[in-house]
């Protein structure tokens, strides 16, 4: 491959690891090679992934990567160019080293030993390997980068394993949705967030011009053309990070659990010859009319959960419908909708995120804008007509300031392709 065609992350990476790691060719087992996986954004369906429902991801042109190379032993060895920092582990040991080993190393470097250890846990042998680590997907800021760290990590495990495991569609070892199931489980270990799918399947799944519709139930997706060229999707980032959102998401994926339950409950009461109801399992089973009939039974704050969860399902498939028939505008207004719905019930939102979605509303030309990812802080994503984008991005600059204190960062993304890897000559 051409080194010039290779996007900027990469690039450094392959810059930088001579620079950290001093080791000549000859002490390596392999020829420096470099692997990369994408961030994502989410047009809508948030919360819906671990209620068994839709979600409408694209992965996108910010990517984290690897380049390194494989070493004689079962070390890793990694250089974190955000971090300025080095991390060590063993691959020996795991999975039963895993907590271990997690507690002596940085946060970044869990996602990557969580990685190893769900691919040993299936049977996958692996090489010990040094990299450096990159990335342009904002830390924290709601466009995955620890999803993007985690498959950009299966990627380098089966490139420094010399392809002991391969990732992709035809005769790969693993398919880009059990990478991302393997993933998913390493985030929820490595970080305590006991996340659902949609960041590592967007990942795993991307493709240029595309976004995803993810049924998180059957794991059935398939791809919808997202390349109106006259829409911009503009990601805008707080610079809000809360450590305690991980804790909100845990607690409202338990309400969301226990609604569940008491609807289902209360059907089984009531119509005692539905016998569909016994094997309802997730918000995502209980159809609008059912909520509608028993919403009144249950507390306030589970109401408000679930008709969040029931309503935000719905607003996925009309999205789809819309883009599908090229009324980006009618779809740009349900994102409107789906942030209300985040900030009143399902109260995930934070002022700052408010603020953002205010400003892009008095903004002739964005065609909708909501929060994104698991809320607390993070980002907005705006669907913007292309020549609104710079009075956007001069009324956040006139207002957000003002109204919050803080300064924000804007970021146009295109869909992009999944995970991917490349290996030189020497
Ligand atoms: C976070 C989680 F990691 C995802 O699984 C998803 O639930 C999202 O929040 C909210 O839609 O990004």
């Amino acid at each position: 491959m051409d080194s010039t065609t290779l996007l900027p992350p990469v690039k450094e990476a392959i810059e930088q690891f001579p620079h950290h790691f001093h080791e000549d060719a000859a002490s390596y087992a392999s020829p420096l090679g470099a692997a990369w996986a994408p961030g994502r954004v989410n047009l809508i369906g948030e919360h819906t992934d671990y209620n068994g429902g839709y979600v409408l991801p694209l992965a996108v042109d910010r990517v984290s990567a690897f380049a390194g190379r494989t070493r004689n032993d079962q070390t890793v060895r990694l250089w974190s160019t955000h971090f300025n920092a080095y991390a060590q582990f063993s691959l020996a040991g795991l999975p039963e080293s895993f907590e271990e080993q997690r507690e002596k190393i940085p946060g970044w470097a869990r996602y990557v030993l969580g990685v190893a250890t769900e691919l040993i846990k299936a049977n996958i042998t692996l090489k010990g390997f040094d990299a450096v680590i990159t990335g342009d997907v904002p830390l924290g800021g709601g466009m995955s980068s620890s999803a993007a760290l985690e498959v950009a990590s299966a990627q380098a495990y089966a490139l420094f394993s010399n392809h002991s495991f391969s990732i992709g569609e035809d005769n790969a070892t693993l398919t880009p949705l059990e990478t991302a199931g393997l993933c998913q489980k390493a985030e929820q270990n490595a970080s305590g967030l006991m996340s659902g799918i949609l960041d590592q399947a967007a990942s795993c799944l991307g493709q240029p011009r595309k976004a995803i519709l993810l049924d998180c139930r059957s794991l059935e997706y398939r791809y919808l053309p997202f390349e109106d060229p006259g829409v911009s999707v503009v990601v805008i980032d707080t610079g809000v990070r809360r450590e305690l959102a991980s804790s909100a998401y845990n607690e409202r994926r338990k309400q969301c659990e226990e609604a569940t339950q008491r609807i289902r409950t209360l059907i089984l009461e009531n119509e005692p010859d539905n016998t569909e109801a016994r094997s309802i399992k997730a918000l995502r089973d209980i159809t609008p009319e059912q909520f509608e009939q028993y919403k009144g039974q249950l507390p306030q704050i589970l109401q408000q959960r679930a008709g969040y969860i029931i309503a935000e399902n719905e607003r996925v498939l009309q999205v789809v419908k819309l883009l599908e028939a090229g009324k980006i505008e009618e779809a740009g207004k349900i994102l409107w909708l789906g942030h209300a719905g985040l900030r009143d019930e399902y109260e995930v939102s934070c002022k700052e995120l408010d603020v953002l979605v205010d400003i892009a509303r008095d903004v002739p030309g964005v065609l909708g804008a909501r929060m994104m990812g698991g809320g607390f802080g993070g980002c907005t994503i705006n669907l913007v007509r292309n020549e609104a984008v710079d009075a956007l991005s001069q009324a956040v600059e006139r207002h957000y300031q003002e109204r919050t204190g803080r300064q924000a960062s804007i970021d146009i993304c295109r869909a992009a392709a999944g995970p991917s890897y490349v290996l030189f000559e020497n």
